[in-house]
């Protein structure tokens, strides 16, 4: 006769049938896995709605705050409950992927400077393949599982989720900063329908009496503590806004900018603790840290597709990274 309880049963299948541990040995399997995949950062929280006043994404929309990015607007309450994104989510595997590399810019007023996150391939493409790879791994384990891969542009608070999941914290620049690798890091989310084990632990706010970034920012875009006026932003006019002429004030405070803009995090004293990325794909591809700005110029519709495929800074367009090509050459007298 068999015994209904095998005596050889190992550690490992008694969590398995056991709920509470199952969960505790899945989600630590995600995030050893998650390391794997090259991601420094992970924690996994539930898939909650956030308080809306807390991720101030009302008030920053109602203050015009977002500029001309119509696409903020939109959906408000998607962006803040991931369960309207996808139905099934019942937890959030957050990861941070470090994109530092020791490359620095040039002051040559021929070229203009490209912000660090755009010098190599795509982070969209380094970071949404990571994380496809993770939930294919997920899926071999688990048959049940159902997932969807975030990573900007899709409709969610990437460094709210940051935060919540213990990553780091939020600066007065408003991008996250880790304590081990600075701000240099990129935010994603993998939405599963499992239940997991979650981080409770959140970082404190390490910035104390700084204000460093608020006053290095040329254009005065940080209008005060942890907030970002886009009208005012560098990055903003030179990579997301689609008119003619940059607004004045960028304009005359370029700074050498051409594509994005790292002031306010190269000064952060945060940033002190960035680390070389193990990840080959970030690093500048030739001409894409500081760019020739009479070569952008001179790009046709087909050279600027070939140019920057696969690349973040198609993002501008061929007449977004024209136009800021031509005002930095105005300012500085190197028009021809
Ligand atoms: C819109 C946007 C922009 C806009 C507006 C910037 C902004 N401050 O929001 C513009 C075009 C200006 C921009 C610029 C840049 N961006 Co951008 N951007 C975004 C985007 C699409 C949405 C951000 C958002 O929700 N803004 C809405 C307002 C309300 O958010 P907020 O002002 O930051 O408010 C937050 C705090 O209130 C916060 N909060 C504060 N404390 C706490 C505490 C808790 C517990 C919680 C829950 C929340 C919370 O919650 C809010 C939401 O996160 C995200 C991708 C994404 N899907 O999230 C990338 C993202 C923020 N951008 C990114 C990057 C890299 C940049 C640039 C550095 C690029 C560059 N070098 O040029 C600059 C940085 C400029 C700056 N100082 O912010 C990264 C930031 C990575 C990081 N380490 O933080 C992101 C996360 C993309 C990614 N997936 O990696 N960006
Ligand atoms: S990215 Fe540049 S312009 Fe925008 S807030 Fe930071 S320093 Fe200011
Ligand atoms: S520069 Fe200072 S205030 Fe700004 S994010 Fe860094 S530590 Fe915080």
């Amino acid at each position: 006769m068999q015994a209904s309880t095998p005596v050889s049963q190992t550690a490992a299948e008694d969590e398995l049938q056991r709920p509470e541990l199952s969960a505790r040995m899945l989600s630590r399997r995600i995030k050893e896995r998650a390391l794997a995949e090259g991601f420094e950062k992970v924690g996994i929280v539930p898939a909650g709605a956030f308080d809306t006043e807390r991720v101030q994404l009302t008030a920053w929309l109602e203050r015009g705050l977002h500029g001309r990015m119509g696409w903020m607007a939109r959906d408000p309450e998607v962006r803040t409950d991931p369960r309207k994104l996808f139905p099934a989510a019942r937890s959030v595997v957050v990861v941070a992927k470090n994109y530092y590399t020791p490359s620095q810019h040039s002051d040559d007023p021929s070229t203009g400077k490209v912000s660090r996150y755009a010098w190599g391939d795509d982070y969209h493409d380094v970071v949404g393949a990571k994380l496809r790879s993770l939930l294919s791994w997920i899926k071999g384990e688990f048959a049940e599982t159902e997932g969807k891969v975030c990573v900007d542009i899709q409709p969610m608070m990437d460094k709210a989720w940051g935060v919540k999941a213990g990553l780091g914290w939020i600066g007065k620049h408003t991008n996250l900063i880790t304590q081990d690798y600075g701000s240099w890091v990129f935010i994603g989310e993998l939405l599963l329908n499992l239940e997991l084990e979650y981080d409770g632990n959140q970082v404190a706010d390490h910035c104390g009496a700084c204000t460093l970034c608020i006053e290095a920012c040329p254009t005065q875009a940080i209008t005060e503590p942890y907030v970002v006026d886009s009208n005012k932003c560098i990055s903003y006019a030179t990579i997301e806004l689609r008119e003619q002429e940059l607004p004045n004030n960028v304009a005359d405070n370029l700074n050498g900018w051409l594509y994005g803009c790292d002031i306010c995090q190269d000064v952060c004293p945060w940033n002190r603790f960035e680390q070389v990325t193990d990840e080959v794909r970030f690093q500048p591809r030739k001409g894409n840290d500081n760019a020739s700005l009479n070569d952008v110029l001179e790009l046709t519709s087909e050279t600027y597709v070939e140019r920057f495929r696969g690349s973040a800074m198609k993002r501008a367009k061929i007449s977004g990274l024209q136009r800021n090509a031509r005002t930095l050459l105005q300012h500085a007298d190197l028009l021809g």
